[in-house]
């Protein structure tokens, strides 16, 4: 059985947003068409505390500024998806009728969360495996925002946790702080066993 999983399509991350991702809308209406090809569609949601750790406003720190927390590395990010804000809806014209869950992630305060499986100190699980396991899942195919972070972790961490992964590139889109960030991210995935599909070749 398969499923979509759509990462962390929400307001900050598009056009206008506070850690907007170029072009982060223009995958909505592929994402829409995609849809209806699966039996089951689920949705992370990146879902901050105020304050949360992985804000360079927490820290006094300059935005994209990287520190340690914990021992591992931390990009610091402006201000984004504060709970119960509009930069945390899902996009309006993301169709929301077939998606069967949401899962928030990054509601850890000190904790930052790019997969939609599991936290960066992998201690405390979404219950995102939990669900596709109970309807028999064992096939993903991963969409949304952004390629070389939330898609990038989200896909690998699937991998890992033994569903066969595929990530659909013209249905994400990355943040590329350096250029080609994304593609080293696809190289990556790919090298991690996950598959990298274009829109076409779903049907
Ligand atoms: C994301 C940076 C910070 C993402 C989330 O959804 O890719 N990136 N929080
Ligand atoms: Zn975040």
């Amino acid at each position: 059985m398969k499923a979509l999983i759509l990462v962390d399509i929400q307001n900050d991350f598009c056009p206008g947003g506070a850690l907007a991702v170029p072009e982060g809308d223009a995958i909505i209406p592929l994402i829409n068409r995609l849809q209806p090809l699966f039996e089951l569609v689920t949705a992370t949601q990146d879902w901050h505390p105020r304050g949360h750790g992985s804000f360079a406003s927490t820290h006094g720190q300059p935005i994209y500024t990287v520190i340690e927390i914990h021992g591992a590395p931390q990009t610091l990010w402006p201000d984004h998806c504060v709970q119960g804000t509009h930069g945390a809806e899902l996009a309006a014209s993301l169709d929301r009728a077939r998606i069967a869950r949401v899962f928030q992630k990054g509601t850890d305060p000190e904790i930052d969360s790019y997969s939609g499986f599991l936290d960066a100190d992998h201690k405390h699980a979404t219950g995102l495996a939990d669900f596709l396991r109970g309807r028999a899942v064992d096939e993903v195919y991963i969409v949304g925002l952004a390629t070389d972070y939330c898609v990038k972790y989200t896909a690998l961490d699937a991998a890992a946790l033994g569903f066969r992964a595929h990530v659909i590139e013209d249905a994400c889109r990355g943040v590329n702080l350096q250029p080609g960030d994304s593609e080293a991210a696809l190289a990556e995935m790919r090298t991690a066993g996950v598959g990298i599909v274009k829109g076409e070749e779903i049907g």
